[in-house]
């Protein structure tokens, strides 16, 4: 089998997506995901004027051969831009290959480890009551493992929670939004949010909780601690984790899990916070993190140090990336829990998809490949729209981590 043909669609069906087809003389056809939110077209440009022209003739069952070419042989190492591309090209191979055996990729992964796929959802709300009601629905919805964000009192918005009664999307069109950060109120309130919620629903549900990188590690230490009692499943990205040793001193001070690496595109980046045991989850996902090639290798050398999976699946990784993820999450041996924030209806029109949800777990299908389709036509009708992810400034002004 040879790829013949090796191309992008760029759509903005609600967002934007970039995604990788490549085609083979035998009529099989492979999908890669290579949106990296607000810099999209880095990563578009990458494909198609360095990439691209050197599939063309390969084998695309050489996923190993390809992969090692593609990062090794640019000289120029590492970063989402590279890493990115790499992976829609690593992702949309794995699919070739699924289709032309005709078995679900999970089978290439070692078969079905478990019955499905944990997901978390998202909640969020602009004060406590609102973020209550939202995590109910979400319980309703079928969810046992749900995130909780909501508003500071004393600050007028903050990450995670949605303007004027639309889904939470982290995203905007136009030039970046600005948004105010205060760490002493957002320190004060997030323990009162966590007893709130554990009043209201219970011990067994699990809760989840991103920081989004706003803390220094002295005040990570001080938050997890104060969430102890609330047993969270997780504390996300606590502090910026170019520090990787930062975590030791977070680490000394409480027991609440901890999970990094949204932003992480090598298991280099996570080297010291792994075989130092710093993190109980890696968020890096597929398609940041190099794709399925590098990502089982990254996964195998955290289950040595007890480190769990926790695939970073926000809107902006696209449902192409969201199907790798499930049959990624169901074949490898430590995976903790898997992300889900849902694509608008429009996105699911674009990008027909096999994979299901069913009482807290997904499933990626039964279908050969990675089972989600993109419909042209349709994706045609939305073109890419330049939007930015928001910009932080502290109380004083000066900018901080968004
Ligand atoms: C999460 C994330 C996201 C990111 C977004 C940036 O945990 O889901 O932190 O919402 O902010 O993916 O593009
Ligand atoms: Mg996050």
């Amino acid at each position: 089998m040879k790829i013949t043909d090796a191309r992008l669609i760029i759509c903005s069906p609600d967002r934007n997506f970039v995604t990788l087809r490549i085609d083979t003389d035998e009529g099989i056809y492979g999908l890669g995901d290579a949106t990296l939110n607000g810099r999209e077209l880095a990563v578009a440009s990458y494909l198609s004027d360095h990439l691209l022209p050197c599939l063309i003739g390969r084998d695309p069952f050489q996923t190993e051969d390809i992969w090692q070419y593609l990062y090794r042989g640019a000289y120029w190492r590492r970063g989402p831009v590279t890493m990115a591309a790499i992976g829609a090209v690593d992702v949309a191979l794995w699919d070739i290959k699924g289709k032309a055996l005709n078995t679900p990729v999970y089978n290439l992964l070692g078969g079905q480890s478990r019955q499905g796929v944990m997901v978390y959802s998202h909640a969020n709300g602009r004060d406590l009551s609102e973020t209550v009601e939202s995590v109910q629905k979400s319980i309703e919805e079928g969810y046992f493992a749900i995130r909780a964000q909501s508003g500071v009192p004393g600050m007028s918005g903050t990450y995670g929670v949605p303007k004027g009664g639309k889904a939470y999307e982290p995203a905007e069109r136009g030039l970046p939004a600005e948004s105010l950060w205060s760490t002493e109120k957002y320190l004060r309130f997030a323990p009162n949010l966590f007893e709130k919620l554990r009043v209201e629903i219970g011990p067994e549900i699990h809760l989840l909780h991103d920081v989004h990188h706003r803390l220094t590690p002295i005040e990570a230490a001080r938050l997890g601690k104060a969430l102890e009692p609330y047993h969270l499943f997780w504390m996300e990205d606590p502090v910026p984790a170019e520090l990787q040793e930062g975590f030791e001193l977070i680490r000394k001070h409480t027991t609440t899990p901890i999970a990094v690496g949204e932003v992480f595109n090598s298991v280099w980046d996570a080297h010291d916070l792994i075989r130092h045991q710093l993190i109980d989850y890696l968020r890096m996902t597929i398609v940041h993190g190099g794709g399925i090639t590098a990502m089982k290798k990254a996964a195998d050398f955290a289950a040595m140090y007890h480190v769990r999976t926790g695939c970073h699946g926000a809107t902006d990784l696209s449902p192409v990336t969201l199907a790798a993820a499930l049959h990624f999450g169901l074949a490898i041996h430590n995976f903790g829990v898997q992300e889900h924030m849902r694509h608008t209806a429009l996105t699911d029109e674009v990008f027909p998809h096999q994979y299901t949800f069913d009482a807290g777990y997904m499933h990626p299908g039964t279908a050969p490949g990675l089972g989600v389709e993109i419909d042209e036509t349709l994706a045609a009708r939305y073109p890419y729209q330049r939007a930015y992810l928001p910009v932080a400034r502290r109380l004083d002004g000066s900018i901080t981590d968004w």
